[in-house]
């Protein structure tokens, strides 16, 4: 079954959004394999958004995630991938569509409430960086069936 990486960002977590956005994914169908909250260092931050280092807006970007703490987290589902892109909305706030994550409660592009995974490379190299295989699940719900 396919897994992503998603994070309620820092303004997600002190907005109380948590449990607003788990309950989207589970409601959707989606089943959590592993959560935490956490600090992230600065290593952590420049390696996970590497691929934006050379983007003007990557030391913002490092010292937003490392601001205060995020709540990371597994799901597993098939096309869990592009469905939790979809349900993310666009990376920008005020593009992303009303019933999206971004489009009912971020405003800035610097706080947009959700990271999630854009492609299987990238789910497998995020999920690798934030957990141990130890610290995932795979389980069957007895609802799957009906969704
Ligand atoms: P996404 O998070 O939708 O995958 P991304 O990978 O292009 O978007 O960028 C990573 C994060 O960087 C994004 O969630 C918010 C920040 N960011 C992107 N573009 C930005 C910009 N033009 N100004 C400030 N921050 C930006
Ligand atoms: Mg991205």
């Amino acid at each position: 079954m396919q897994r992503t990486f998603l994070m309620v960002k820092p303004d997600g977590v002190q907005r109380n959004l948590i449990g607003e956005i788990i309950s989207r994914f589970e409601m959707k169908g989606f089943t959590l394999s592993g959560a935490k909250i956490m600090h992230i260092s600065k290593e952590l931050a420049e390696t996970h958004y590497g691929e934006h280092k050379e983007r003007p807006f990557f030391g913002d970007l490092v010292d937003f995630i490392t601001s205060g703490p995020v709540f990371a987290m597994v799901w597993e589902g098939d096309g869990v991938i592009s469905e939790a892109r979809k349900m993310m909305g666009k990376t920008n706030p005020k593009e992303a569509d009303p019933g999206t994550i971004r489009g009912d409660f971020g405003v800035q592009v610097s706080m947009n409430i959700i990271h999630g995974s854009d492609s299987e490379e990238s789910a497998k190299r995020e999920i690798d960086l934030f957990f141990n295989e130890d610290q995932l699940i795979s389980y069957e719900k007895t609802m799957t069936k009906w969704i």
